[in-house]
Formats: C-alpha cells, sequence, structure tokens
C-alpha cells in the first residue's frame, strides 16, 4: 500500500484537549499538519487557526469535513456531540481518532457501530491512550508472556486534583473510570460481566451533593475481579495506578518513580498535576500511532467497538450507583467487523 503524503487534519473542538492535539499535531507529530479546526466558539476557533499556517476555522464540523484539503479528522467535542460528528465523517468517509467517550450511552454507541458496519470497514479509532502508555504496554507485554500465570485480580488507583465545574456524581463513572474499563478489557482480554458501585461518606472536599471517592468493582466473563478507587477531587496530585495479581506474582505501573530525591532528612518526587501532564507521551505515541496507520490506509488501536463496550459498562455503573447493589453488564453479541 502506498502512503499517503502529508495528512490534512481537522480537529473538531478546541477545548483543552483539542487544543493539546492541534499542538501535538503542529509540533511532534510526523506526517501531518492541522488543516481545519472547529469550534461552536467561534472566536476559540478562530483564535486557535491563527496560530498554524494555513489552517482555517469552522464553526459546522460539516463545512470542515468537506473542505479540500481534510483527509481525516479529531473529534475532540464532548461527548454528547460525538455521535453527530462521527456520521458525518462516515458520510465524508473520513477516518476518525474520537476521545472517549465514542458517544455517552449505550444505544448511540450502537448507532455508530451500525452506521460503521454498513460502510462495511472500520474507520474509528477511540481516545483509549492508556494502551499507548509506555508502562501500561510494559505490563500488557508482561501478561502476555504468561510468566506470572492467570491474572486474578486488577486494583486500580485513580486520582484527580478538582472536578471541573458542572460534575456529577455519575461523570466519576462516565468521564473517569471509563479508561479502567478499557484499561480492564484491553489488559486481561476480557469482557466486563457486572459492576458494583460502593460510596463511603464524601470527602468534605468534594462540592456539594457530588459521590466522592467511589469504590468501583467489575467482574469479567475470564473470572477475574477488578477494583476502581475513583477520587476526583484528592486535592494533591494526578494519580493513575494499577497493579494486576496473578497466580505466580505482581506487577504494578504509576508510582512515578521516574526520579527519587533524598534531601533534608526527607526523600520523595514529584506527582503529576493533571493528565496532560501524567500522559503527555500516550498522547504523542496514540496520535502518532493513529496518523501512520491512516498514512498506510488503516485503522488500528481501540475501535468503535470497544467504545461501545464501554459504555455499556458505564449504563451499569451509573445504575449500580444509583440503585445500590450488583448490575450485570447487557452487551449485544460482537460484530464480525471487530472480531
Ligand atoms: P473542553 O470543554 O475543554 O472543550 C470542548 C470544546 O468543544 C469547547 O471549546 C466547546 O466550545 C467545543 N464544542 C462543544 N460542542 C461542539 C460541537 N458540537 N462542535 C464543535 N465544537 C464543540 O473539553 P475537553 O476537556 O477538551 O474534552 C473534550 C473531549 O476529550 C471529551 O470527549 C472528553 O471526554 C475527552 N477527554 C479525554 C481525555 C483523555 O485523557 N483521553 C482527557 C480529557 C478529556
Ligand atoms: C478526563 O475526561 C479524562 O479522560 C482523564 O483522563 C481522567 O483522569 C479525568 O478524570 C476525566 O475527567
Amino acid at each position: 500500500m502506498t502512503e499517503r503524503a502529508t495528512l490534512g487534519v481537522a480537529v473538531i473542538g478546541t477545548g483543552k484537549m483539542g487544543a493539546d492535539h492541534v499542538r501535538r499535531i503542529q509540533e511532534v507529530t510526523s506526517g501531518a499538519r492541522v488543516t481545519a479546526v472547529v469550534d461552536v466558539d467561534a472566536e476559540r476557533a478562530k483564535s486557535v487557526a491563527t496560530r498554524v499556517d494555513g489552517c482555517t476555522a469552522f464553526t459546522d464540523p460539516a463545512a470542515a469535513m468537506s473542505a479540500a484539503d481534510v483527509d481525516a479528522v479529531i473529534v475532540a467535542s464532548p461527548g454528547p456531540a460525538h455521535e453527530a460528528a462521527l456520521l458525518t465523517a462516515f458520510e465524508h468517509d473520513l477516518p476518525v481518532l474520537c476521545e472517549k467517550p465514542l458517544t455517552p450511552d449505550a444505544a448511540s454507541a450502537l448507532r455508530v457501530l451500525e452506521a460503521e458496519q454498513r460502510l462495511g470497514r472500520r474507520r474509528v479509532q477511540v481516545g483509549f491512550m492508556r494502551r499507548y502508555d509506555a508502562e501500561y504496554m510494559k505490563l500488557k507485554s508482561l501478561l502476555k508472556t504468561g510468566q506470572l500465570g492467570r491474572p486474578l485480580m486488577l486494583h486500580n488507583r485513580h486520582r484527580n486534583v478538582a472536578s471541573p465545574p458542572g460534575w456529577t456524581s455519575e461523570m466519576l463513572i462516565n468521564d473517569s473510570v471509563t479508561h479502567e474499563m478499557d484499561v480492564t478489557r484491553w489488559l486481561l482480554g476480557q469482557e466486563i460481566t457486572a459492576v458494583t458501585v460502593l460510596t463511603p461518606a464524601p470527602s468534605g472536599n468534594a462540592p456539594d451533593g457530588i459521590r466522592d471517592p467511589q469504590l468501583v468493582l467489575f467482574e469479567t466473563d475470564g473470572g477475574a475481579v477488578v477494583d476502581v478507587e475513583i477520587f476526583v477531587n484528592c486535592g494533591f496530585g494526578y494519580q493513575v495506578q494499577a497493579e494486576v495479581v496473578c497466580e505466580r506474582g505482581t506487577a504494578r505501573v504509576g508510582d512515578g518513580h521516574a526520579m527519587v530525591t533524598n534531601a533534608a532528612g526527607r526523600w520523595g518526587g514529584i506527582i503529576a498535576q493533571d493528565y496532560i501532564e501524567r500522559f503527555a507521551d500516550a498522547y504523542d505515541r496514540e496520535v502518532q500511532a493513529w496518523v501512520d496507520a491512516t498514512r498506510r490506509g488503516e485503522v488500528t488501536g481501540p475501535s468503535a467497538w470497544d467504545g461501545y463496550a464501554v459504555a455499556a459498562v458505564c449504563e451499569a455503573g451509573v445504575r449500580s450507583l444509583e440503585d445500590g447493589g450488583r448490575v450485570a453488564v447487557d452487551l449485544v453479541d460482537r460484530p464480525a467487523l471487530y472480531r
């Protein structure tokens, strides 16, 4: 297959993630340039576009996707806008890197799966970027060797400094634990079959009415049990850690011990303050892999099926949070395109 020349990318949504992806493509990624940016906030789109040579600002995603210099799309608008953007990209037969979530619920995710199947080939990579983090990649490789035996349990911690304005208790599941849902499915190669959410008395630092932290338990179809501590107002830093307990040993990532200092009677290191910092390398690797695959005419990485499966687990999680108890995950059969 011949490689395409430099890929012209439209970035839809120029907020925190979208603006960072524009910077990344211009400064870090090879083989691509940003030719269009889109935001419903015209001023925001314009201010990003003016920093990039040959980049046009739009307010309408469909208009950007019709532009002659747009070959591929990054969707970084809020989740509720993803379905419309994806369906428009399919109409233009454009490859898409779609930030998580694929869509906010399982029914809309299924509509995207069905539309992609009508195209007859994969078009979407979902932005589950932990699969591109060096430590998680090492953990996956180790598990693949089988040296430690069968994974029995996976312990996760996911902590953010503070929740943004407008957060709800459901968003701890829908917006944050989505990453552990993907990590569990990918690391273990198993589907999540049931979710139980337990909530301690909320932290005094959580905004009123937000149940933070939460302990989320998954059961999988391979018999593993997974726990996730999600704490989005921990105050001290951005921490993401995972430890797999296997039959013959354990393996753990995310301790952040890249450098340990000893001084004045103390030892310690630095904790990242947000995902842009903690996962910088993972985002770089993710976007480069997407550009490279797209230029080869391929789609690799997390698929729309992975996005749908996570949406289905989120629904079970939110029901458990609301009603209490263990909720089974309702998943359709995996279509042939995603096997
Ligand atoms: P944000 O609010 O900072 O930015 C969203 C931007 O999209 C805003 O500028 C808004 O005006 C614009 N917008 C809203 N509706 C639009 C539409 N219909 N078309 C075009 N633009 C529209 O949000 P964010 O934090 O950058 O999040 C964007 C996406 O990235 C979300 O899906 C979020 O879940 C995801 N995200 C992923 C990670 C990760 O670690 N992978 C981290 C944060 C956010
Ligand atoms: C955010 O949307 C992300 O995806 C981050 O990776 C996660 O840590 C954070 O909790 C979410 O709000």
